[in-house]
């Protein structure tokens, strides 16, 4: 198995057998995006390869995805990349730019064919079966609203896009389908303080990363600032100028939030020119328009270089290696019931797990489980932590209205990170509901530094976080909280977390982070310690806290790791 030598360039142009489709689908992005987006040419190709695969109801997508090929009984790429999130899409651009033919792995759908109400996703407000990873009803973070059931509704299981994954004491939030987290993310494009950040990788060039990978990643991810002067006017964003003036009340220093959502494209829904997304309570099951999800960017290129495929509703549970150094991988091609229709073998001499923290962690410890994977790191499993997330609600006075009508999309955080005694930044969160609630709801990430650790048995994977490592987050919140509230005379809302009287919900996380740490588990790049050709590019190499959203350091690291990868490992 050797790489795919020749010009990428060529590979795209050549489209390679690119079908009739495909051609008629380049046209029309051409015409209709290219004025709107500066879209690369790679990119343009690479939507239009997900738009034909889209129509056609195929699982592999790629250039040639639209020709009829039967898959041969062993799948053999030089690289092959499992899932396809932040981690895994970086990998895959980068491979595929680097004229190495690569396959990516992904358990979840491609979500880009409209449902019966000519919609890809639902919204929050009218979830159905597209919303959540074979459930029978959803499962939103805010479980009530003055103590009635009033937010989850009973849906079909189906491969929906956001998923609860459940533990002892901590359930996760993850994404599911072709972007992974993209989907279903605030698209808070957030850089760590670099103090911090030098802090959790000492081992790590903060130079390089703060004057290379970084900047990189955010290009490439198509960050961008709300308009400050749009911001200070619009009626969608009251609810963050409220919460803004509680913490000045209280000598507190807020500031903006970068985001991967099109400010733009917000501008003309609130003008009424475009179809509403972020204004129509579109985010965790995923957003219509505006978002510039991993589809729309790594992976559109990635796609347009020719070199790579993505297969869809495959979830690989086995790798072994092969006895002349390559890896066998054994995945498992569900239909929309979730019933395994097909279990296939790939293999390859470059792996890139990109499953994310709980996608990665569960893949590597059950091959040590199970014996073929024997010689892993003991640390993998450890270093997990849930980025000190608290949920929380303040209740307002009656003239502090936050407004009916709330954008999906944050741009605001309350920072006292640098308050060394109880360091905590506080994203201000909008709960849209179309009626005044006086509600100010926040998403804190305090800097808890409780671990703990994944195993894998009879039971699958388990977690061991206690209530008490909770309750080191949700301390941390209350102080800050408390101080906002005793500033501007008001309270918590208590009724907004299922239970009585829950006013810090501490026991859910949107930011899994750990399970293969970077340098303990894998050596400073993310090769996987006790093999070789073995890398790991998500979420799982942070070591259980990062003091912001994680999305962007997640991309930042991976763009590191391929860097360095593609100029040591993959040389002839
Ligand atoms: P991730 O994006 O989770 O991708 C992993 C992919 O691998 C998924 O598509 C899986 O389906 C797939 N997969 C897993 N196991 C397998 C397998 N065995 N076989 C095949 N495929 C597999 O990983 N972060 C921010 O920075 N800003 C935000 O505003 C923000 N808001 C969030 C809101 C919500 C509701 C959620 C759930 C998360 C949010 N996050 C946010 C977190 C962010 O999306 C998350 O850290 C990244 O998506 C993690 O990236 P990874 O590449 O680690």
């Amino acid at each position: 198995m050797g790489l795919v030598g020749g010009k990428v360039e060529d590979v795209a142009i050549a489209g390679g057998g690119q079908s009739a489709d495909a051609a008629r689908m380049t046209a029309k992005l051409t015409q209709h995006q290219l004025t709107r987006h500066q879209l690369t040419r790679r990119q343009i190709l690479g939507m239009a390869a997900l738009q034909t695969a889209a129509a056609t109801g195929l699982t592999r997508i790629g250039l040639k995805s639209a020709q009829a090929v039967e898959p041969a009984a062993v799948d053999n790429a030089p690289a092959i990349v499992v899932g396809s999130g932040y981690g895994g899409a970086v990998a895959a651009l980068r491979l595929g730019q680097a004229g190495i033919r690569t396959i990516v792995l992904e358990m979840g759908r491609l979500w880009n064919t409209p449902g019966p109400d000519g919609k890809v996703f639902c919204s929050t407000a009218a979830p159905d079966r597209r919303s959540m990873w074979f459930k029978t009803r959803t499962e939103a973070p805010l479980a009530t609203f003055l103590w009635l059931d009033v937010v989850n509704r009973d849906i079909s299981p189906y491969p929906g896009v956001l998923d609860r994954v459940r533990f002892g004491n901590m359930s996760v939030f993850v994404g599911r389908g072709v972007g992974g987290g993209s989907l279903v993310n605030g698209s808070m494009a957030v850089t760590p303080p670099r103090s911090y950040f030098a802090e959790q990788f000492p081992a790590v060039d903060a130079a390089e990363m703060y004057g290379t990978y970084f900047p990189r990643a955010r290009a490439m991810l198509g960050v961008n600032t709300v308009d400050p002067a749009w911001f200070e006017s619009t009626e969608w964003y009251r609810f963050s100028r409220i919460s803004r003036k509680h913490a000045a009340n209280t000598g507190l220093r807020t500031t903006f939030v970068p985001s991967v959502y099109d400010f733009g494209y917000m501008q003309r829904e609130a003008a009424g020119t475009a179809t509403r997304s972020a204004l129509g309570q579109e985010v965790i099951y995923g957003n219509n328009f505006g978002k510039k999800s991993l589809d729309k960017t790594y992976l559109a290129s990635a796609l347009g270089t020719g070199n790579v495929t993505i297969h869809t509703m495959e979830k690989v549970r086995g790798i072994t290696p092969a006895s002349d150094g390559t890896w066998v991988l054994t995945a498992d091609r569900i239909d929309d019931t979730g019933a395994v229709v097909e279990t296939r073998q790939y293999g390859c001499t470059y792996l890139f797990l990109g499953g994310g923290s709980l996608g990665t962690s569960e893949l590597l410890l059950r091959a040590r489980q199970s014996g073929t994977l024997p010689a892993l790191d003991a640390s993998v499993g450890a270093g997990w932590g849930p980025n000190g997330n608290v949920m929380l609600g303040r209740a307002n006075h009656l003239w502090d209205t936050v407004g009916a009508n709330q954008s999906t999309m944050p741009v605001m955080g309350i920072d006292d990170w640098a308050n060394t005694a109880n360091p905590v930044f506080a994203e201000i969160a909008p709960l849209p509901t179309g009626l005044e609630h006086w509600v100010s709801l926040y998403l804190a990430i305090t800097k808890n530094p409780q671990r703990a650790r994944f195993s894998y048995g009879g039971a699958g994977l388990s977690l061991d976080w206690s209530a008490a490592q909770s309750s080191v987050s949700s301390g941390m919140a209350k102080k800050l909280f408390d101080r906002i509230n005793s500033a501007n005379s008001t309270i918590y809302r208590y009724d907004l977390f299922g239970s009585a009287d829950k006013v810090f919900a501490d026991d859910f996380t949107y930011h899994p982070l750990g399970g293969c740490v970077l340098g303990r588990a894998t050596d400073n790049y993310g090769r996987v310690k006790g093999y070789s050709k073995l890398y790991v590019t998500d979420g799982s190499l942070i070591p259980g806290n990062i003091g912001v959203n994680p999305l962007v350091t997640i991309t930042a690291l991976a763009e590191r790791t391929m860097a360095r990868v593609l100029a040591e490992d993959t040389a002839p």
